[in-house]
């Protein structure tokens, strides 16, 4: 059966997904899947896809949810040898790019949905200070991952890479990466962006997710004064 993606352009982690489907240039079947509107949360859905996130793949026989645990496998299952750099074999680069890709899950995304959550529900217009020192100490765990590799977990590009760009493209928008500050960081940020299924895959999602959010927060202001 077809790979079946569930997804929505605005979601990093779906990005993510997107943008290894493009490098590998496999014929998925794209559902679009609002998890603002819980669409998610049906019978059907929950039965299939327990965790209740996108993105989701749905292969029939085969289902699998998490982004990071989605990537690896579409490298894995239909990589060719020009993909192999992405998931290298050799174990301690693996490892190295395993830890990026929790990083990625544990530490970096979470600081979204710090925002994500209650920006959504309406209870918050601006990002408070301790949501950000959370993002400047995610952002300086990069710096220094960038200190020994030209990328992440690796002087080529890998699966965390691609992962972490999708989610700090969206943080970028809210609270950038000061190039002053963190030269390596904006200098990967960029390189990234500039990778043609970064431009056409993620790019597009991550501008509307920023203006997404920040309009909900300028909403969210204009209800506040009211009250
Ligand atoms: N670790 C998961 C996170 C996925 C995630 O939280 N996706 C959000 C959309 S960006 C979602 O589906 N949220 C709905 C929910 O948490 O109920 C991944 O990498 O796929």
């Amino acid at each position: 059966m077809k790979i079946i993606l569930y997804q929505t352009d605005q979601s990093p982690p779906a990005r993510a997904v997107k943008m290894v489907i493009y490098i590998l240039g496999l014929d998925v079947e794209q559902r679009e899947l609002h998890p603002v509107l819980r669409e998610q949360d049906t019978p059907e859905m929950k039965k299939k896809n327990p965790m209740r996130t996108i993105p989701f793949i749905d292969e029939g026989d085969f289902r699998l949810s998490d982004s990071h645990a989605i990537v690896i496998y579409l490298v894995e299952k239909y990589g060719k040898n020009e993909h192999r750099h992405l998931y290298p074999k050799d174990v301690r680069k693996r490892a190295n790019v395993n830890q990026r890709l929790f990083l990625d899950c544990g530490i970096l995304f979470r600081q979204l949905q710090f925002i994500m959550g209650p920006v959504y529900q309406g209870q918050m217009s601006d990002i408070p200070n301790n949501i950000i020192r959370g993002i400047k100490t995610a952002y300086w765990m990069l710096e220094a991952y960038l200190n020994d590799t030209k990328f992440l977990a690796d002087d080529v590009i890998t699966l965390a890479d691609i992962c972490a760009v999708a989610t700090v493209s969206s943080l970028d928008g809210l609270y950038p990466v000061d190039g002053e500050r963190l030269p390596k960081t904006r200098r990967w940020l960029d390189t990234m962006q500039a990778q043609e299924f970064c431009k056409v895959k993620n790019e597009p999602g991550a501008t509307q997710h920023v203006a997404y959010l920040k309009l909900c927060m300028e909403h969210n202001r204009h209800t506040q004064s009211k009250l």
